[in-house]
Formats: C-alpha cells, structure tokens, sequence
C-alpha cells in the first residue's frame, strides 16, 4: 500500500506577540521547532509498505511562500498517488487537518483517510467529519497496521477495535481497543528519522550551530494539573522505556542536539541515574534539553549536577505561579518557594534554564506587577509567560466551560486569550507582552 503521513502547518494566530512591544518580539515564540515524532511512530509500524512522511511545518520554514496548504497538499498527492492519508492532530492545528482532509478527499474520493494525535484521543466525538474516514485515538500505531492490512486484504474495517469509522453506518467506534498499548516499551516502535531529511536544517533553534531531534524516554505524567491535556492522554499512567532501548536510539540518531519529548523528564530517578552511566560508559556525546520540574531538581540536585556533566545542556520548568494558592488550585503538586532554589541548582550546573509561567485570565495590573516583579528577581536565561487555556478535554476546560468566549481552536496554543479577561483585552496582552523582556539571556528557544 502507498501511505502518506502528513504533519499540518502551524496555527498562525499570536496575540501576545501582536500585542507585544516591538524590542519583546525576538524572544516570543513564534513557532515551536521539531520533528513530527508521533508520525516517525506510525511510520515505523508500516514500514514493510511505500510510506511517505510530509512535513508542511519543515516546508513552510524551508520556503515561507510555498503554495497555499491545499495546493501544497495537491502536489505531494500527486506525487505519491496514495491509497491511504494519515494526519496527526493537536488542538491548534484541527482546522487545517481538516482542509487537509478536504483536499484529499476532493483529489481522489477513493483515498481512505485517517486522523491520530493527541485531538483525537482528547475529543474523538469532534471527528466526526465527511472528509475523515477513520479515527485512530490513543498510540494507535498498531492499530493502523491492522487498518493497513484489513484495506489491502479488502476486508471490512468494522472488526478493528479502537476506532471510530465513518460510513455508511454514520460515525461510530467499533468497540474499545483489545488492550492498553505500552508504547513505551512492549509495544515501542524505534523511529526512522531518515523520513524528514529534507527538513532537517530547518529543526534548528535560535542560534543553536545545529538541527535538534526529538526522542522520548516515557509516555504519560503521574502528576494530574488541571491545565495539561498529557496526564489525560494517558489515563493518568505513566510508562517508562528501558534504558537499553535509549541508548539503542540514541546511538542511531545523527543529531548532536537531543530533545527528550518527555511530558516530564525524570520522574525516576533510578532510570535517569542508569540512563546517564550508561551514555557515559558508551561515550555517547551530545546536547540534551529536557522538562524537569522545579520540585524535582529541588529534591535530586546530584542527578541535575550528573546530567549537566554528560550533556545536559538545557531544561525547560513549568514555574506556572509564583503564588502557592495558583499552584494549589492547578494541582501542580510542587510549592512556589521552590521555584528560586531549582534557578540556583540549574545554574549552578551552568544550564541554561527555561522558566515557564501561566497567566489566568483574572489578573489586574496589580497581578501583573506581581509577577514581574518576582521574575525580575529571580531571572533564567530563557523565560515564558503563556496564557493559561482551557484545552479541550482537560480538567480546566471543564471548571471554566462557561467562562469561555472564543471556541476558534486555531487560537488554542497558549498564545491568545479565549476566556474573558479582567483586565481590557488590549491591557491584558499588553501586560504579558511586556513580561517576555523578563529574563537574562538573548537567545531564544
Ligand atoms: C514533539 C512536540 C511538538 C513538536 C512536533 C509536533 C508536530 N506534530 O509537529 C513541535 C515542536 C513542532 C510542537 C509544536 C507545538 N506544540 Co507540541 N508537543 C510535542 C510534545 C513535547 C511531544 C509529543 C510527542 O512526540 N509525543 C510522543 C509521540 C510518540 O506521541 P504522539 O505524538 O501523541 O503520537 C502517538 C499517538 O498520538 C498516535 N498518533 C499521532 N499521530 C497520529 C496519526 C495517525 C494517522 C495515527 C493513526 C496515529 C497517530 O500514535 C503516535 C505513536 O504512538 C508534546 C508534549 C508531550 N510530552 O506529550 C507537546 C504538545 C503535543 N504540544 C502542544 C502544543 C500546544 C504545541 C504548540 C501549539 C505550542 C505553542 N504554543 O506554540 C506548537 C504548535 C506549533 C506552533 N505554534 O509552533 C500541546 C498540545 C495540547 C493540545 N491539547 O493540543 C502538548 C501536549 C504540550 C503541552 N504542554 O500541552 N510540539
Ligand atoms: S503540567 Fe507537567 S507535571 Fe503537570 S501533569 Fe502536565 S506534564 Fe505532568
């Protein structure tokens, strides 16, 4: 079978940099680099057929006036005439998985077409779409093979558990998935990285000297913020590779920079401390970035001060609040007072630190004060002051439902406000716009 695996463009919409004061703008995200690993995932389960992985993101960055999405998706159809599209979906990015869809579909109506990601296993109710016909939510990866080999036997997808078919039937599941699918390490699948090497240079960072790769080392948090779309993902499980399996990848990968795709990077300690013996005993020399929550460099200093002499060069922390009743009503699990104790252990170990913070629709100036004022004292190199949004799917969504103004998703990235804010909207993006000068570094990542 020809299979074609497309990862949509990036939503455009970015109020806070808009709003932003022009010396503001360098640092504010524009776009998030990286290569489409849950694709690589579903790639690596067909790989005995023609597959095909197209990155609109990596193409749009090598040529920021290549054609339109639908002529872009026409051309790349026309060149691997394929039987089956796959589209991976995150919430910002439904409306143009769905032209994708649409422009299949009008290309040639006999094309099966199949939606995964993480929106899919967040709101598999919202797929329901002419243009889609099959769902695959969850790490459906094995679940498409059994797609793939059901269509080439020309056999009825309805005997497939997990998904959601769209058919003369109307939109329906089939039944629930015949088990939970460790993709951590039963039924992990090693991705093949040579799909995106026509996209390769444009995953670098800032002024990073090179192009970064993505590997995980779990799936799922055991942690449970009301905010994050991951924990839910995952059921509230979290699964762990085996640190030989790591190693394998990581001696494969012709990348220097290694971004560990971790929801949350250590969360066992006992496989960190092995991960890193073991990448010394081997030699394997590289730059790694990894998530690691305040709490955590707090509580295992010595690990923090391990990694950074093996390679760890940057760490991205989800401060979130600098106020304990914030931190308490997101569930985070980890006290503000850390915060300042997890900058002085990261740079103490010379990493370059990124400190996250989310702003609730509900602060004033005096709010807005506040927290720059906190930040101003405890600068890291690299800092982010999102907008907490209500993903659909989460803990939040729910408690804030009938709070919410805006249900455009392309604006469902962080950087805009669907809620009804305290402040002016105008003030209210004004305010955060001015809080990205807040930091010591002069790059961005
Ligand atoms: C890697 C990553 C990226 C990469 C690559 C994503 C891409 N497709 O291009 C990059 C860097 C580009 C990226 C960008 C963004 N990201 Co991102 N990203 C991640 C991250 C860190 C890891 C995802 C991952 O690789 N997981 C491992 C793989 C194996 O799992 P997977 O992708 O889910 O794929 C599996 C299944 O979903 C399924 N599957 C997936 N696709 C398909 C397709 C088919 C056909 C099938 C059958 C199955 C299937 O099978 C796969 C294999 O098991 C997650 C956080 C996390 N730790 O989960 C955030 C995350 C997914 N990102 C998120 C967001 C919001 C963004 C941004 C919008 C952020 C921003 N503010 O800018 C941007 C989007 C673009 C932009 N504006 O710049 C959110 C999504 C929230 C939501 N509910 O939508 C997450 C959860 C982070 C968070 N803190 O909440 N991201
Ligand atoms: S925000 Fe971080 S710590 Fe909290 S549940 Fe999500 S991944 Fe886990």
């Amino acid at each position: 079978m020809k299979i074609l695996l497309i990862n949509p463009p990036r939503s455009p919409e970015n109020m806070i940099l808009e709003s932003a004061p022009e010396e503001a703008k360098y640092f504010i995200h524009k776009k998030l680099i990286g290569p489409p690993l849950g694709l690589l995932t579903v790639a690596a389960a067909v790989k005995d057929h023609d597959v095909t992985v197209f990155d609109t993101k990596g193409e749009y960055d090598l040529d920021p006036d290549a054609p339109p999405l639908n002529k872009m998706v026409e051309g790349i159809l026309e060149k691997t005439q394929p039987d089956v599209v796959g589209v991976t979906i995150i919430t910002s990015e439904l409306y143009d998985s769905l032209t994708i869809f649409r422009t299949v579909r009008k290309f040639d109506p006999s094309i099966v077409t199949v939606a995964g990601g993480l929106h899919t296993t967040l709101c598999p109710q919202e797929m329901n779409d002419p243009d889609i016909d099959v769902v695959a939510p969850g790490h459906s990866a094995f679940i498409f093979r059994e797609v793939i080999r059901a269509l080439e036997k020309k056999q009825s997808l309805e005997n497939i558990k997990g998904i959601y078919l769209n058919n003369e039937k109307g939109y329906h599941h089939t039944g629930p998935a015949p088990m939970v699918y460790d993709a951590a390490d039963k039924h992990f699948l090693m991705p093949d990285r040579s799909h995106l090497e026509r996209w390769r240079w444009t995953y670098v960072v800032g002024k990073s000297p090179g192009p970064t790769t993505y590997l995980f080392t779990s799936l799922g948090c055991p942690y449970q913020c009301t905010f994050c779309s991951i924990w839910i993902e995952h059921g509230g499980k979290y699964y762990q590779r085996r640190v030989e399996s790591v190693i394998e990848e990581l001696k494969l990968i012709n990348y220097d920079i290694v971004r560990f795709a971790d929801a949350n990077s250590v969360v066992n300690i006992k496989f960190m401390d092995k991960l890193f013996d073991r990448i010394n005993e081997e030699g394997i020399r590289k730059e790694y970035i990894m998530d690691i929550r305040a709490d955590t460099a707090v509580n295992y200093p010595w690990l923090i001060e391990k990694m950074a002499k093996a390679g760890l060069k940057v760490v991205i922390t989800g401060f979130e609040s600098f106020r304990d009743d914030e931190l308490i009503k997101y569930n985070k699990r980890s006290e503000a007072g850390m915060i300042h104790q997890a900058i002085d252990i990261f740079h103490a170990n010379n990493i370059l630190l990124r400190g996250n913070y989310v702003v609730p629709n509900d602060y004033n100036e005096d709010d807005f004060k506040a927290l720059a004022d906190y930040a101003n004292s405890y600068k890291v190199t690299y800092a982010g002051y999102t907008i907490l949004t209500p993903m659909p799917g989460t803990v939040f969504y729910r408690q804030v439902k009938n709070q919410i103004i805006d249900n455009d998703y392309n604006k469902y990235n962080f950087f805009n406000s669907v809620m009804k804010t305290k402040l002016p909207l105008e003030k209210f993006y004004e305010n955060i716009g001015r809080l990205w000068l807040i930091k010591k570094g002069t790059d961005v990542i």
